[in-house]
């Protein structure tokens, strides 16, 4: 095992951070493009040590296969208003040249059993260092808020059951899964409706007024920074 974790993990935290700006930078600039924008937040982080080593044990990784087999050590998030803004961003990500996509996970058309879906990319992204370059693994998890609603739930269920639910609690939790998908089918249905309506109202917050000021700025601002987090 590393003798300094914080040594080890700074490149993954350079990593995360760069990456939250590229992605939040992607939302900015349909923003101000005024088009519907995919990416709705980003999250990040760096996965904490207990973790890491705990994964290690269970998955029985040797510590020279670790940046190899641990691909999540490094992990972003994105989330989405649309299944179909999903697939954009997957588009989005392989034409990018500054990361490279080198495994694929669609847990949307291959729903694990536990009712979890996800799309996953695992990217080889390169930081630089006072050393030279060094080129490393990160997870990049794209979901619909209604996905990530569910995750975020069953997740934290887990710590309580350790992977372990009640056979009551594990039917109920697939059941939510499946109508968390169900407002996501419904939410597309009528996406068209929507986003024209979102276009509007982010137009009428940022129109210009005779004096200069900006209408509605204060708003649009507090607003922003909520949504970049
Ligand atoms: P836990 O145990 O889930 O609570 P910012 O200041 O906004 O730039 P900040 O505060 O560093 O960023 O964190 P950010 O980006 O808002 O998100 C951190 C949280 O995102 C984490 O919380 C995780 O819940 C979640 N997260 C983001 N990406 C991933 C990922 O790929 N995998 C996992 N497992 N979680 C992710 P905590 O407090 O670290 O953990
Ligand atoms: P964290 O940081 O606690 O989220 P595995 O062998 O399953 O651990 P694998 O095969 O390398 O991992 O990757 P997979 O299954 O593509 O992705 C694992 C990550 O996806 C998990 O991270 C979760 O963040 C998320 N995930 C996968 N399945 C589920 C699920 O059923 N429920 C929830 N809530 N999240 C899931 P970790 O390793 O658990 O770490």
């Amino acid at each position: 095992m590393p003798q300094d974790w914080e040594l080890f993990l700074m490149p993954y935290k350079q990593a995360v951070d760069e990456l939250k700006i590229k992605l939040r930078g992607m939302r900015k600039q349909f923003q101000q493009e005024n088009t519907h924008t995919p990416i709705e937040f980003v999250t990040g982080r760096v996965k904490p040590v207990d973790s890491i080593v705990e994964k290690m044990h269970r998955r029985q990784i040797s510590e020279d296969l670790m940046e190899q087999d641990l691909q999540d050590i490094a992990g972003l998030r994105i989330m989405c208003q649309f299944v179909e803004d999903i697939y954009q961003v997957v588009g989005l990500i392989h034409r990018r040249t500054d990361m490279e996509v080198v495994e694929e996970r669609d847990y949307i058309t291959n729903v694990k059993p536990s009712g979890y879906r996800s799309y996953h990319m695992v990217i080889m992204y390169p930081v630089q260092t006072v050393h030279g370059e060094k080129k490393l693994l990160a997870e990049i998890q794209i979901r619909t808020l209604s996905m990530n609603f569910w995750a975020t739930i069953e997740h934290s269920l887990n710590y309580k059951y350790q992977g372990e639910f009640p056979d009551e609690i594990n039917e109920r939790l697939k059941r939510a899964a499946e109508a968390a998908f169900m407002l996501d089918q419904e939410m597309s249905a009528i996406r068209e409706e929507i986003q024209e309506a979102q276009q509007l109202f982010s137009y009428g917050k940022g129109q210009q007024i005779g004096d200069g000021t900006i209408e509605g700025n204060q708003i649009s601002d507090q607003d922003e920074e909520e949504q970049s987090k």
